[in-house]
């Protein structure tokens, strides 16, 4: 008794109990600082709303929430408007934006409003992340629209559970329970969403199984729609370009086909009457065997069209993918989708979105902008991030991917002159793109913690921030990320943002220096593999990007070599032509530099490849260092979790180093230069080690 008793007392006093990171930045614990606590508490005390309807319900439940957990109070809600200290107050507010919000401090009381509940519920989220931040809620005076319309995430789930390129368990979507049970998780993953901005979700993998869109599958989709539709969230799903030959018995997909017009017509009628505000089809297109319209001698303009006039009159979307490189022996996959789009530019259809990755091959550990940003003036291209650490370590290398992300928004495309960035593009601003998208494939999964690794559940919060607002930076929203999720003193508040903020450039140059890309693992895309010299295409293997041979190293794209640069307009095009005044990280993505050229560090390249090498892998060690020094200010649980994620990562760091040092040596002969000491193992040892997790 007498233990129990302590134990008791123990929870309530340090709040230290196990923390599995279900409950992910909403974890609402009890603030500690009293008087923040009593002020946070008096603002809440009572509310008024002057609305009813399924998100009003879902924002109170999340108040009363976030007030029981933070505050320890449960607030009244009164019919009194005056009286009340917070309001709810739907009506017209001066920005028109229908998801805009405002929160004003008028006589002492807080009235958050908007145009619609959605942009309440967005309102009152935006509230709380102030408490849980520690911010003041005193004469707040704020006003707050996404500068992006469609904020999504893309699950590449399967209808069998699995998940392509999913490292965090199997699918959220239990496929087999629904429509009947529902499960909490649901709604979890709606709250989550919601309290980010994200508006959309594609439910199924791209690469698409025709099921997906049968009556059985649709009543499925339908049960999850439901849950999401409270909380602002719209379903999408990926459909299969030979649907109509799949399920509906014809002979053909041909988008001209007239049968086949007529066919996705019908089934987008019925997919409207389950799903009134269904929002649209992803489509890929013939990329990597995915069948499409030029199967039957058509463009992707007419697949595209076809089906966007099916969705038309129900105002739903097609979000055509531009991730396709046909093989072209002469070529260069790095200019294989501007090709294919930008002739095309001005005849889509207007409710047609083309989705670009952020790079031109492959979501690579860092790659320049695809040239289709600064390219599609008529057409809206919205921007595809991959949360889901693909080509960033799966999920044992803490890859904090918001600096990543900033470096792209924030790259110019020169397309209307200085200031044309990716930002501005996709926000619609540089070709007044009437539909505007951001997406991330998710991270998420079936793990209690949602994403695997712990860390990276803030990957797949920074894509919410940012779809809100691309301008954001990565600082700031990892200094609201840390703050809510782990409830810290101010110092290892600090620590945790330092080793967040360091890690995308730690990952990149233990694995990728210089501009280094595509030479991970094959197919599983793990680990170090550069050797791959064959595989089904040539532009599947390494030696196609690092083209390192007895001079050099590095995939020339000037004007000498494939001449990709020609994309880009002149002001980005100019800043990488330049052998001599390249940036040093993308120096290999547009030159074959020799390997003793000196570079502006005052290294040769060869010398200051493996400094990155090396320099990468030791900071591992720093990063476990620095993690050691927040044990016990942060949950147990979750500190154990990272500490020996940490440690596969010091040992995979190692494995990376070695494997492409002891690789490249063999072209160059050069020595592994003081301070640094060469590998203690061989060639053939550190090769061995890809085989594990060849599945072939
Ligand atoms: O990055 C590649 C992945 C494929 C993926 C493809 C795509 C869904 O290796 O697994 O397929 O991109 O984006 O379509």
């Amino acid at each position: 008794m007498r233990i129990l008793l302590l134990l008791a007392f123990s929870l309530f006093t340090f709040n230290t109990f196990a923390d599995d990171g279900y409950r992910l930045w909403l974890k609402y614990d009890r603030i500690q600082n009293e008087t923040l606590r009593k002020n946070y508490s008096q603002k809440l005390s009572t509310i008024h709303i002057n609305y009813n309807d399924e998100t009003s319900k879902v924002t109170l439940l999340e108040i009363e929430k976030a007030a029981t957990g933070l505050l320890k109070i449960k607030p009244q809600i009164i019919q009194n408007s005056t009286q009340a200290k917070l309001v709810l107050k739907l009506g017209k507010i001066e920005n028109a934006n229908p998801e805009a919000f405002e929160i004003k401090t008028l006589n002492k009381q807080i009235i958050i409003s908007g145009n619609t509940s959605k942009g309440i519920l967005y309102g009152v989220f935006e509230m709380i992340r102030r408490m849980q931040t520690s911010e003041s809620l005193e004469n707040l005076k704020i006003t707050s629209a996404p500068k992006i319309q469609l904020r999504m995430l893309n699950h590449w789930d399967n209808n069998n559970g699995t998940i392509e390129r999913g490292y965090a368990g199997m699918s959220l979507w239990k496929w087999y329970e629904l429509p009947e049970r529902i499960d909490t998780r649901y709604i979890e993953y709606a709250r989550a969403n919601a309290s980010i901005g994200i508006n959309g979700t594609v439910l199924n993998n791209v690469n698409a199984s025709a099921r997906f869109i049968t009556p059985e599958y649709l009543g499925k989709v339908k049960a999850l729609a439901d849950v999401f539709r409270p909380y602002g969230i719209k379903v999408f799903l990926s459909v299969n370009f030979a649907s109509p030959k799949i399920l509906g018995g014809l002979k053909t997909a041909d988008p001209l086909d007239p049968e086949v017009s007529q066919w996705w017509k019908n089934k987008v009628d019925e997919v409207y009457k389950l799903i009134p505000d269904f929002g649209g089809f992803v489509v890929k297109a013939n990329s990597e065997g995915e069948p499409g319209p030029m199967d039957f001698g058509r463009t992707h303009k007419d697949g595209a069209n076809m089906m966007a006039e099916a969705l038309a009159p129900h105002k739903g979307l097609i979000i055509w993918r531009a991730f396709v490189y046909n093989f072209d022996p002469k070529g260069d996959r790095f200019a294989a989708a501007y090709n294919e789009f930008k002739k095309f530019d001005g005849e889509f259809l207007p409710n047609i979105i083309i989705q670009v990755k952020n790079g031109p091959i492959d979501f690579q550990v860092r790659e320049p902008i695809s040239p289709l940003f600064g390219a599609m003036e008529k057409t809206p291209v919205s921007m595809e991030f991959q949360l889901t650490q693909e080509y960033l370590g799966w999920a044992t290398h803490w890859v904090y991917e918001g600096p990543m992300f900033e470096e792209v928004l924030k790259t110019d495309t020169y397309a209307k002159g200085k200031g044309s960035t990716v930002a501005k593009v996709i926000e619609g601003e540089v070709f007044k793109y009437p539909i505007t998208s951001m997406i991330g494939v998710a991270n998420t999964g079936s793990d209690r913690n949602w994403t695997g690794h712990p860390m990276a559940q803030a990957n797949w919060y920074t894509l919410g921030r940012l779809a809100w607002n691309p301008e954001m930076t990565s600082a700031k929203i990892a200094d609201e990320w840390v703050k809510m999720t782990f409830h810290t003193d101010a110092k290892s508040t600090e620590t945790i943002k330092k080793i967040m903020l360091e890690s995308r450039e730690i990952y990149t140059n233990y694995t990728n220096p210089l501009g280094v890309h595509h030479v991970m693992g094959e197919s599983h895309h793990f680990g170090p593999e550069p050797w791959v010299e064959k595989a089904p295409r040539p532009d599947w293997t390494a030696l196609y990007y690092h083209k390192a041979d007895s001079l050099g190293i590095g995939f020339d794209r000037t004007e000498k070599g494939s001449n990709s640069l020609a994309q880009y307009h002149s002001g980005l095009k100019d800043l990488y032509s330049d052998i001599d005044k390249i940036q040093p990280e993308f120096l290999l993505w547009f030159h074959h530099a020799p390997w003793r050229m000196k570079l502006s560090t005052g290294r040769t390249v060869w010398d200051e490849m493996v400094s990155r090498y090396y320099e990468g892998a030791k900071a591992v060690e720093q990063m476990q260092a620095d993690w050691a020094s927040v044990k016990g200010k942060v949950d147990q649980e979750t500190f154990e979790n990272v500490e020996a994620r940490l440690k596969t990562q010091r040992k995979e760091a190692l494995w990376w180093r070695d494997a492409s040092v002891l690789y490249f040596q063999k072209f160059n002969k050069m020595p592994v230069a003081a301070p640094y000491q060469k590998p203690s193992r061989t060639f053939e040892e550190v090769k061995q080690i890809v085989d594990v997790y060849h599945v072939r």
